[in-house]
């Protein structure tokens, strides 16, 4: 149950990160759609507080103020036409869904959309919420009414997280209202939803809003994936959420950069003795949009920062057979608060494309580096297949995917060696060089394997891919 992401099959979602809604829809139609990614997540499209102390940052989109589709991102208007354009190319649309909570305490004026609002007084007209609607100090049992016992399930949940008006999801009234703000999603073409702090909401209240979600149009269960950060290091464990649908994973983006550290761990990227979720329940990344800039669940992992290592995390990661995967796309940033690229008004800037591919104005477009946007064709083709011929040394590692695909990378950036592929005989594109190499596997499933180029030092082939 929904865990039905809605996109024949495909097994790629990209975060867009701030985003705006036209750009987003140009890259679904220009890369996307193409490159066989199932969808985007886009940042929360509802109406939130503008902080301009600091000035405009990422985080003020975590502060809703009501669920009018007026963001940062875009009007409804625009929201709909992404929408619309994305899932007209085969891309579906995630939204960020922000429900734990409103905006912090001490903010008040208007919102993105316009919508006045008074956290203090708890007062929200654009939804309504009133006063009634959220938790009391009575229900949480901090002494300044803020989370700050992670060992104990009341405290995470019926707690303001850092001073952000916290809903009570066990009311009918406040269910309603969230469900139907999913509803009003559903009905624009929206296939799911991550939600955000579900660690801070009890799983039965979340099931009790899901089971107010209608079917999508073209039917079927809406694809919700809940933000869990469990790190064996509370009392909610990721557990209690997977009859719910996909949890987080944050344990594998400490697992894949000790991996990448060092070659010989990488076995281990899925320890389910270490309490990590099964195949068909963790929701998988690298980094995500806190834990790259050091805010939620930060620690020792990989970013776009370092691009060569970066590069070979995602290949390996969508390469693996590992859970359901989520590829991060940044923009850069010196300090941990800074918002998206902007205009001297403060809105977004335009993505742009280099004739490279690449892009300018301050995106970084991770998610169009070659061993990452290359390999989601690689994952569609080897999708329920398991990893076989699996080799691991000297700081190489490689391995097939049934016999659907052959996947290589090797530290040093150099590689040489004739290995078992396990594939069908036949000449094959080498997909991250865009088909710039080719590999020829001879008639008892062996290959000349090369690996010369240490910037990307990643291979992979697949049957039935670009020849
Ligand atoms: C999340 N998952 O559970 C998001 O992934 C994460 O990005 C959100 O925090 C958090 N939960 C709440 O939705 C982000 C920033 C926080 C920020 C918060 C609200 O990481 O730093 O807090 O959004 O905007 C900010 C200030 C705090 C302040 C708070 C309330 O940084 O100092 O107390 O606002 O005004
Ligand atoms: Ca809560």
């Amino acid at each position: 149950a929904y865990t039905d992401p809605h996109c024949q099959g495909k097994q790629v979602i990209v975060h867009l990160f701030e985003w705006k809604w036209s750009d987003i829809a140009n890259e679904c139609e220009r890369y996307l759609g193409k490159k066989g990614f199932c969808g985007v997540q886009v940042s929360p499209p509802n109406e939130h507080v503008v902080v301009t102390q600091p000035m405009r940052p990422w985080w003020e989109r975590y502060q809703p103020v009501s669920y009018k589709l007026h963001s940062r991102g875009g009007t409804e208007a625009e929201f709909k036409d992404m929408v619309t354009r994305c899932k007209n190319v085969g891309v579906r649309v995630y939204v960020d869904s922000v429900v734990n909570h409103m905006a912090g305490l001490g903010r008040q004026g208007s919102g993105s959309g316009g919508t006045s609002f008074n956290s203090d007084n708890f007062d929200f007209p654009g939804v309504p919420f009133r006063r009634e609607h959220f938790n009391s100090r009575d229900k949480c049992p901090s002494h300044d009414g803020n989370i700050n016992n992670y060992g104990d399930p009341n405290n995470v949940r019926n707690c303001f997280l850092v001073g952000l008006t916290d809903l009570d999801q066990s009311q009918e009234y406040v269910r309603t209202k969230i469900a139907e703000f999913y509803n009003h999603c559903i009905d624009v073409g929206v296939a799911g939803f991550r939600i955000d702090a579900a660690k801070h909401m009890w799983p039965g209240d979340i099931k009790a809003i899901q089971d107010k979600t209608k079917d999508l149009p073209e039917g079927g269960r809406p694809f919700f994936y809940h933000e869990v950060i469990d790190q064996n290091d509370g009392a909610i464990k990721v557990g209690e959420y997977t009859p719910l649908g996909y949890v987080t994973e944050f344990r594998y983006c400490q697992k894949i950069a000790e991996g990448i550290r060092n070659f010989g761990m990488l076995h281990g990227v899925y320890d389910p003795g270490w309490g990590m979720t099964d195949s068909a329940h963790a929701f998988v990344f690298v980094d995500n949009h806190d834990n790259q800039r050091g805010h939620g669940g930060g620690g020792n992992l990989i970013t776009h920062k370092h691009p060569r290592d970066y590069k070979m995390a995602v290949a390996f990661t969508l390469a693996y057979n590992y859970g359901f995967t989520r590829v991060m796309s940044s923009y850069y940033f010196q300090s941990s608060d800074q918002g998206p690229p902007h205009n001297g008004d403060y809105s977004a800037k335009d993505v742009t494309i280099n004739a490279d591919g690449s892009c300018g104005n301050g995106w970084v477009c991770e998610h169009r580096w070659n061993p990452i946007g290359n390999m989601v064709a690689f994952r569609n083709a080897v999708a329920g297949t398991g990893v076989d011929n699996w080799r691991n040394e000297n700081e190489e590692v490689s391995f097939s995917r049934g016999q659907k695909g052959f996947f290589a990378m090797a530290k040093s950036g150099h590689m040489d060696r004739t290995l078992h592929t396990g594939l069908p005989a036949g000449e094959y594109c080498e997909l991250v060089s865009d088909c710039k190499k080719k590999i020829t596997v001879d008639g008892s499933g062996n290959a000349h394997i090369v690996i010369d180029n240490s910037a990307e030092p990643v291979i992979a082939f697949i049957v039935g891919g670009p020849t």
